[in-house]
């Protein structure tokens, strides 16, 4: 039997095999008839096929994947369903959305056009899918004809900038959806890659870790994800803990502020990688043409720490990056090149020079390479012979470390994910932390069981009911910030 991450994504004539049949059902049945009358009433006809695909939360594993080191997601029942047909009148996307908040966007049915990355849409996020496929189909030497007109309608459930990944459920959907309405498609894994790289469209230069958990998810499981090539393994969590989701509401608008946190912080370890590179023995030059992330010198790093009786990169770190941020002319100095040449084929890298002051290289690789070691740790210890009550209280302790490492060596946390992080430990959690890139968002907190209930009341007396009382949230909205998860299952596509 094929492995699956190499099958195609699975097509469903019903909803069941993906929602279930409890009220998640009733819920998903409302949402695709409104989809499909919404359609019908938008374009005049009905959708030709639906694709879906989650959100998900990181369960540890933070500011790696881009690095080349493995994470641990699980996908959240939260998605974003998309209705397509093609239109082969006029050669014009249209995307409308089900949310009147976010108004119709046209674009021209032309994959080669360049997206307006000073003028962010949210209808961005589907050409970033188009212009994906039409790259891998010619990878694939796949005949694509003449572009042809798109009608879209998009329903998605995920919070946006919540750290639950809503652009790559979004991404991910709209280029199953594409695949769909051309009637090609392809294994997960290669879906895995190809949206990773087509994100990358919209200016972050994120890691894959979004994309290969929501196209390969399996319901029931959280799953530890390798790059380069992309593998997952599945990892069934310990009984008796849940891990509940709560929003900080400080909203992380991450395609805006990517040059002062998400690309900078890309910028930085890449420098780290270099400088280290160097002082390890490597020729300026060659670092500077072949190192492109902190996993590309670990080797280097694990034998200089072995020749001091360990066998931790983090050692190597701390005897050749010093801890006082560095200036652009002291890395120029050590690399022998300037800065701007360094990072001269990439925009959206230039940006971070013009806006960054300093480099923290210490910080920032001092937590890559001790989070690359927790996920190892946490995966370890879920497959120990530790009874399940000791397998959550170790995995909490790492869910804590790893906040720690990227509150004060990373700086993406903020005050909000501060205070609800303090009030979930205060509250009886195994572990907090904050999940996805941060700077705003979710914190995912590992909980017993039986003290659920109690746990949400707590985060609700001591975080929320201030912020509903000001009318930041509405009060009964509460169940769209805070909740328990379930691995769930990843995209599908729907046929009737
Ligand atoms: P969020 O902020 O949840 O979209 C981002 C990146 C991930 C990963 C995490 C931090 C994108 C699409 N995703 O996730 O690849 O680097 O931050 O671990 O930018
Ligand atoms: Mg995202």
């Amino acid at each position: 039997m094929a492995k699956h991450e190499e099958t195609p994504v699975p097509c469903y004539s019903s909803l069941e095999a993906v929602y279930g049949d409890g009220s998640q059902l009733e819920e998903a049945k409302l949402r695709f008839d409104h989809l499909k009358s919404k359609f019908l009433q938008v374009f005049g006809h009905p959708p030709d096929v639906f694709a879906r695909s989650p959100g998900r939360v990181n369960l540890i594993g933070e500011h790696i994947d881009y690095e080349g080191y493995s994470v641990l997601p699980m996908a959240i029942r939260q998605d974003t369903i998309i209705a397509i047909r093609k239109n082969n009148a006029e050669k014009v996307l249209r995307i409308a959305n089900v949310n009147d908040k976010y108004t119709q966007c046209n674009y021209p049915a032309d994959p080669n056009q360049a997206i307006d990355l000073k003028n962010h849409r949210w209808g961005h996020y589907f050409i970033c899918g188009y212009k994906g496929y039409y790259e891998f189909a010619k990878s694939k030497g796949v005949s694509v004809g003449e572009p042809v007109g798109l009608d879209v309608i998009v329903d998605g459930t995920v919070p946006t900038g919540s750290g639950l990944s809503s652009s790559a459920a979004f991404v991910c959907s709209a280029t199953i959806a594409i695949m769909a309405a051309f009637d090609v498609n392809f294994p997960k894994k290669e879906i895995a890659q190809l949206t990773c790289e087509c994100e990358r469209h919209i200016g972050t230069q994120s890691g894959g870790m979004d994309q290969a958990i929501s196209v390969m998810a399996k319901t029931g499981f959280a799953e530890l994800i390798d790059f380069n090539p992309i593998r997952a393994t599945d990892v069934q969590l310990p009984a008796g803990g849940t891990f509940v989701l709560a929003h900080s509401l400080a909203e992380s608008q991450k395609a805006v502020t990517a040059a002062t946190n998400y690309n900078n912080r890309v910028v930085e370890c890449r420098l780290a990688s270099i400088v280290l590179g160097i002082k390890l023995g490597m020729k300026q030059q060659d670092a500077v043409s072949n190192v492109q992330t902190l996993s590309d010198v670990e080797g280097l790093c694990v034998s200089f720490a072995n020749s001091r009786g360990s066998s931790d990169p983090v050692i190597a770190v701390k005897e050749f990056l010093k801890e006082k941020p560095y200036t652009a002319e002291e890395i120029e100095e050590i690399t022998g090149e300037s800065l701007r040449s360094i990072f001269k084929n990439s925009p959206s890298s230039l940006d971070v020079l013009k806006a960054a002051q300093h480099y923290k290289l210490h910080q920032r690789a001092a937590h890559v390479y001790s989070e690359a070691k927790r996920v190892h740790a946490f995966k370890d210890t879920v497959s120990s012979d530790l009874s399940d009550e000791d397998k959550l209280k170790k995995l909490g302790e790492l869910m804590n470390e790893s906040h720690y490492s990227c509150s004060v060596l990373y700086e993406c946390s903020c005050p909000e994910l501060e205070e609800l992080v303090t009030i979930c430990r205060d509250s009886d959690a195994l572990g907090a932390r904050l999940t996805g890139a941060g700077w705003g968002g979710c914190a995912v907190a590992l909980v017993k069981e039986p003290i659920v209930p109690q746990f949400i009341l707590n985060l609700k007396e001591k975080f929320y009911q201030s912020r509903i009382d000001k009318g930041v949230i509405g009060k009964n909205d509460l169940g769209l910030y805070v909740f328990a998860s379930k691995p769930s299952s990843g995209a599908a596509i729907f046929k009737f």
